[in-house]
């Protein structure tokens, strides 16, 4: 779109030089000194070339493969890992509350864990022999080479006649959320006969029933396993159900109570530690939120002078007398350390956690399998970090089952289906029999009856097996499964429930649009990795963070509503502050991102009187959040192919807009008073953080209200936008970046006064993410991004980190990084800044795509390159980079980099694309998206031609201008376009290396139609 620069207007009112270093006396050095960020970044020219290599795919094995986990079920459906050696792990599937932490324990190296059992083996005959091997890492050579949302991994062992590769994702196929929202896993496991003779070859699929997962060892109920035989297919069907009531049943014995906790001490339990103190609890401990929900005046509680203390607390011997056992429970959900257990022979037999909550709830567990024998109670608290407590009141026996909150069996949440599918029909019972034998023994029973039922206190999985292909040497043959889940009772609903009714329809859906779910998938793999001309390693790391959206962070709702966590489990509401960083949803998904747009910023968390965005869908306030919130909305405008969202939403919008003016208070452009932001913390005063988002929220309340008409709300975002433009300029400049104006004397606290904040910029990133150019003057812009660069960049965090301690370390000492805030030029702010020596991946991705529209190209590289190498597999899972919590959403501004890369500017209701490539303009290919296409751009460039071509590999693209970058020897052009082969008749207008086309009619590209733009430099 059209925009003005506005350097010329802002320049006039800098009386003194820029770029001037205010700094240059001894003290200045000495502080330099002690900053710890070196200016030279260690960047050689060998580093340098590496970034920019094209580069092949990457391939991971050995140790690696531990810390990998790929999401690969669908977006918003929960989360399931593909881990390094192509077994399922995590398996949060089941709509359990999981809380990852707030980011001090989640930078770590850990293998994912995988509590249900399932997986694949081959079995390959050949001459009477039989070979065998479960796809894991025991298999001999293990190969990981996904990047998402494909995994691929590769199995391989000398003197083994065959060797195996393993695609396994969900269907994933941008602007198209419903389809890529399934709660189900494809797999493609392709065998080849790496043998010099002919063999019979077989898969084996199997699957533990792990419905009632969490609520198994509290009901009573039966799970039942089917081997189905449908339309073609083979499916093993795991359900659960409820338990006849078993005949001859007796009423009811009364009830014993174990334990109360109302004495002044345990009695004869036996405590170790200091948790537990010297006897019960009266309710809340001293720093703690109300504690509620216990009877009578006494309770365990191990908030003892906080989280810090630990212990144990044992009952004596009792007898298991009843059929179950029933408590109150609250505290912290960590597993094994902020627990309840039943002990049987010191061994834990039953366990139940909290769900970081002071709330105590009912919990029982059924023990009829136990009757009769002895058993002991033990309350843990083996932790001291964040909700490193247990609540706990009122033990007994019973024979009943509270019935507390957790409701009947059919509406408990981790009730529903869960479905192993073949493609084919599968080989029959008596032969999957033969081939389990040949898998040996296995901890859990396989079994492959097909309609069996047995109490769900006991594990069990099922088989299936493909039908015997025969293989000649060379020969390859694929197979597919499905693997399938059905979960509706989550406290918001799914969205995929309004499409189905049972694990088996998913598996069937999946299977009944194979060709096009599969085929988009890979055509957009391909497009996106393969037949681009960007660096592999970067198209990983930009394309990793969007599995984040088939992490536990990111729900979809039953009523249509996109709803996420900062990370999983942790920090509710789709927090308007941290979601401002990530582009990836909107560019990929945008109907997902117009939901959270209208059923909540303008929705739920929209008070109307005033115009808050409440940041959490509640009523408080956080000034960048506010900003962004009008900015998502233009974005969320801009993706749109009509001007029906801005058209329902702009009332909205603007009183949105108005809500910022009014912190303003005098339409000078600087909001000077208290802003809360995404530190947890609040800036006081002029600063260019919040005060950047402002005047892009300015620009695109200007370029909404054009779009609406309403020319008077346009122009008065105009007058205030150029006043803080100027203002910031004359104000906050300190002649290498932009100063906070903040009175420390009265606000010692959380500022960052003279330092150098990395996010500092964000709103001047923004702008250029819409289109909306700078906000301020260009050359203020560049020589702020170098000087984030200079001091807050380092090749090795450890000096500083050593010097300035973080709160959470999100790097260590010899990685790269970014850091959020440092004082180069000033006394370092001990009280400054909250998180000021932390590293954010999304703040680096921010800067670093802020950077690429400045042409700083090495640097922004390098600081993605960070991040890929922080993320290693040899380190942590380079699928999940956490910060308050795992797969944290800011991650997700990586987008902004891939979309600064091409150049990329989109209005969909005006039909305008265009592109300016930063990276080898010359020669230059990447995918792009639009509101109902996406596709490939490419542009070739020689001394005399330049070439663009917009190929449309999915939707619909409508279009009337263009906007392309040209060299600046292209004084004079001529532009000449086709559509699918057509001339087009099109207006041109050139001015400063930019080209703008105007087509003389709207132009609708369909699917496999490119247009092709020559441009062709005229000499004079
Ligand atoms: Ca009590
Ligand atoms: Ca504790
Ligand atoms: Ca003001």
């Amino acid at each position: 779109m059209k925009s003005t620069r506005i350097s010329s207007i802002v320049i006039g009112f800098v009386v003194c030089g820029f770029f001037t270093t205010a700094h240059t006396s001894a003290e200045a050095q000495e502080e330099r000194k002690k900053h710890q960020v070196p200016v030279d970044k260690k960047l050689t020219q060998d580093a340098v070339q590496r970034l920019f290599e094209r580069g092949k795919r990457k391939v991971y094995s050995g140790e690696e493969l531990e810390t990998i986990g790929m999401p690969v079920g669908g977006i918003a459906t929960g989360q399931l890992y593909l881990r390094g050696d192509g077994t399922l792990g995590l398996w949060q599937i089941f709509n359990e509350h999981v809380f990852s932490g707030y980011g001090r324990d989640c930078y770590r190296t850990y293998r994912p864990d995988s509590p249900v059992d399932s997986g694949f083996a081959v079995v390959a005959e050949q001459d009477g022999r039989t070979f065998v091997k479960s796809l894991n890492k025991d298999f001999g050579t293990v190969e990981f080479a996904g990047e998402y949302p494909v995994g691929i991994v590769r199995y391989s062992e000398k003197d083994f006649p065959v060797k195996v590769e393993m695609e396994a994702f969900s269907p994933f196929i941008p602007l198209n959320a419903k389809d890529s929202a399934l709660p189900a896993t494809l797999f493609h496991i392709s065998v080849q006969n790496v043998s010099n003779k002919k063999l019979s070859v077989n898969i084996l699929g199997w699957l533990e029933n792990a419905v009632l997962i969490d609520s198994a060892k509290a009901v009573h109920a039966l799970r039942r396993s089917r081997i189905v035989n449908e339309k073609e297919r083979a499916l093993i069907v795991h359900t659960a159900e409820k338990a006849p009531v078993p005949k001859g049943t007796v009423a009811p014995r009364p009830k014993i109570v174990l334990v109360d906790f109302e004495g002044a001490d345990y009695g004869n339990w036996k405590i170790t530690g200091e948790a537990f103190g010297k006897g019960p609890a009266n309710g809340s401990l001293a720093g703690q939120q109300k504690v509620s929900g216990f009877l009578g005046k006494g309770l365990v509680n191990t908030f003892l002078s906080g989280d810090k203390a630990q212990g144990t607390l044992t009952s004596p011997s009792f007898k298991i007398s009843r059929k179950f056992v029933n408590f109150l429970v609250g505290g912290g959900n960590h597993a094994g350390q902020t627990c309840i257990n039943l002990l049987i022979d010191e061994k834990v037999v039953r366990t139940a956690t909290g769900k970081s909550n002071e709330k105590l709830e009912w919990y029982f567990w059924n023990v009829e399998t136990f009757e009769g024998k002895t058993a002991q109670i033990q309350i843990v608290d083996k932790l001291s970090g964040g909700w490193g407590h247990i609540n706990a009141d009122q033990i007994e026996l019973s024979d009943e089952p509270h019935k507390g909150p957790m409701g009947p069996l059919d509406k408990l949440a981790d009730y529903g289906s869960l479905v192993l599918a073949l493609s084919k029909e599968g080989a029959s019972p008596r032969q999957v029999r033969k081939l389990l034998v040949s898998l040996g023994d296995r901890d859990v029973k396989l079994y492959s009856g097909e309609n069996v039922a047995w109490p769900v206190t006991e594990r069990r999985s099922a088989a299936l097996a493909t039908r015997t292909m025969e293989l000649t040497p060379g020969a390859k043959h694929n197979f597919t499964f499905v693997l399938s889940w059905f979960f509706p009772n989550f406290s918001n609903g799914h969205e995929y429930a309004n499409h189905f009714n049972s694990a088996a329809d998913v598996a069937h859906y999946v299977l009944d649009n194979y060709d096009r779910l599969a085929g988009n998938t890979a055509k957009w793999y391909k497009t996106y990795y393969e037949h681009s001309t960007l660096p592999r390693w970067l198209l990983f790391r930009l394309h990793s963070t969007v599995c984040n959206l088939a992490a536990g962070t990111c729900q979809w709702w039953k009523n249509g509503r996109f709803w996420a966590w900062e990370g999983v489990g942790c920090c509710t509401g789709t927090c308007t502050h941290v979601w401002n960083y990530s582009h990836a949803p909107a560019r990929l998904f945008p109907q997902l991102e117009r939901s959270a747009r209208e059923m909540q910023d303008f929705g739920e968390g929209f008070d109307s009187e005033s115009g808050l965005v409440g940041f959490r869908s509640n009523r408080a306030y956080a000034a960048d959040g506010q900003c962004g919130s009008v900015l998502k909305a233009y974005r969320e405008h801009q993706a749109s192919a009509d001007y029906s969202f801005l058209k329902r939403n702009w009332p909205r919008i603007k009183k949105a807009l108005e809500y910022s003016i009014k912190q303003d208070g005098n339409d000078d452009g600087l909001i000077e008073n208290s802003q809360h932001n995404t530190y947890d913390i609040n800036f006081e005063g002029p600063n260019t953080f919040v005060g950047s988002l402002y005047l892009a929220a300015l620009r695109a309340g200007e370029e909404m209200a054009k779009d609406m008409g309403d020319e008077r709300f346009a122009k008065r975002c105009r007058k205030i936008f150029e006043s803080g433009s100027r203002l910031s300029v004359e104000r906050l400049w300190d002649g290498e970046y932009f100063i906070q104006l903040v009175d420390l004397k009265k606000h010692p606290k959380h500022q960052y006064a003279k330092g150098c904040l990395s996010d500092q910029l964000f709103g001047q990133g923004w702008a250029h993410q819409l289109g909306l150019d700078y906000i301020y003057p260009p050359q203020y812009v560049k020589k702020t991004l170098q000087s984030v660069w200079k001091y807050n960049w380092t090749p090795d965090i450890g000096p500083y980190n050593a010097a300035y301690k973080p709160e959470r370390w999100f790097a260590r000492p010899g990685e790269p990084g970014l850091f959020t805030c440092t004082w180069p030029k000033s006394p370092y702010l001990a009280a400054g800044v909250r998180y000021k020596s932390e590293i954010w991946t999304g703040i680096e991705y921010q800067v670093a795509g802020n950077m690429v529209w400045e042409g700083m190209i090495d640097e922004a590289l390098a600081i993605c390159r960070g991040i890929h190498d922080r993320y290693h597999p040899a380190k942590h899972n380079p699928f999940n980079e956490v910060e308050c919590g795992d797969h944290y959403a800011r991650a997700m501004a990586s987008w902004g980099v891939f979309t600064a890369l091409a150049g990329y500017e989109y209005h969909g209701p005006k039909s305008h694309l265009g592109f300016a490539p930063r990276l080898t303009p010359e020669n230059f290919r990447a995918a792009f998206t639009a509101a109902e296409g996406w596709g490939m751009f490419a542009q070739k460039r020689d001394i005399k031609t330049q070439r663009e071509q917009i190929e449309l590999r999915w939707g619909r693209l409508n279009l009337k201008s263009l906007a392309f970058a040209v060299p600046d020897n292209f004084q004079s052009v001529k532009v000449s376009i086709t559509a699918a082969g057509k001339p087009v008749k099109n207006d041109y207008t050139l001015k400063d290396g930019r080209l703008e086309i105007t087509l003389k009619k709207k132009l609708v590209l369909s699917e496999n139609q490119t247009l092709e733009v020559t441009i062709q430099r005229q000499d004079k």
